[in-house]
């Protein structure tokens, strides 16, 4: 009486861990479907990235493409330098571009740049003061998104020294900085590492002469590690920020990064 009892117990066994078994795959089945539909649902519903910052995408998206291309961008590029170029080499001409909020007249006595600093007063710099400290030069190509380039010489201060010196290191950890003419009209955002990458200078000087108004006086960014559009001529106002500033270009649909 026992013998086949027990085999009925094992048999019965086996098929019940069959169907625990069926169970737990479908009911994995049934999670996993379920967490990606809710995935997909989050995504679809979230909210479109603001357009005129960097077209449209939605936010988790975009700000997943962010992540990776700043990865991505640190890993490669950091420290590599620009190439650059001797003297002589450098355009006596320098071709004049858009110019959108800049080639206005500005008294050099009562100009300041005005460096706002997160939760502080903002700083209100001089030319002068500016001048004081070591000047940086660079011959590089100048590429500009339209197609042309052009070898230029500039001379100025390289930002990272400019940071140092108005001690403004604490919001080096933030993400971007953004700058504008004094009008507001032309503006652009720059992610942190190329703004303090060591090429990257507030030039005050082009061919060893003080820089034209038409080329951006009496301040204007060098930044070698991007396009023409992100070197804004006529800075009157620096600021820091964990999210994109706004930028001139991207809101016409060009790469917010620019870099080369
Ligand atoms: N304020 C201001 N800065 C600007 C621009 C502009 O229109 N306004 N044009 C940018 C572009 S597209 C380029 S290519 C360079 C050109 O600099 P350049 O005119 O000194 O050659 O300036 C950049 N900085
Ligand atoms: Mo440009």
């Amino acid at each position: 009486m026992s013998q086949p009892d027990k085999k009925e117990k094992k048999e019965l066994t086996v098929e019940q861990k069959i169907n625990r078994r069926n169970f737990i795959s479908f009911s994995t089945f049934i999670v996993l479907g379920a967490t990606a539909f809710e995935g997909w649902r989050w995504l679809y519903k979230s909210p479109d990235e603001v357009p005129g910052i960097t077209g449209s995408a939605h936010q988790p998206l975009r700000k997943a493409l962010n992540k990776t291309e700043l990865f991505f961008r640190r890993v490669f590029s950091d420290n590599h330098l620009v190439k650059t170029y001797p003297k002589s080499m450098a355009a006596p001409h320098v071709r004049v571009n858009s110019n959108i909020g800049g080639g206005k007249k500005f008294d050099p006595e009562t100009w300041r740049l005005q460096v706002n600093k997160p939760g502080a007063e903002a700083l209100q710099i001089s030319l002068d003061e500016l001048k004081t400290l070591p000047k940086t030069e660079i011959v590089y190509d100048f590429k500009c998104v339209e197609g042309w380039d052009q070898i230029s010489h500039w001379g100025g201060v390289s930002f990272r020294d400019f940071i140092k010196h108005f001690k403004l290191d604490e919001f080096t950890k933030m993400e971007f900085v953004g700058m504008e003419t004094e009008d507001k009209k032309y503006y652009v955002g720059l992610d942190m590492p190329s703004a303090m990458h060591p090429q990257t200078l507030l030039a005050y000087e082009m061919n060893d002469k003080p820089l034209p108004i038409r080329n951006g006086a009496p301040l204007r960014l060098i930044i070698p590690v991007k396009y023409g559009i992100k070197n804004l001529k006529q800075i009157s106002a620096i600021s820091f920020s964990n999210t994109r500033p706004k930028d001139y270009w991207a809101e016409q649909g060009y790469d917010y990064y620019s870099g080369l």
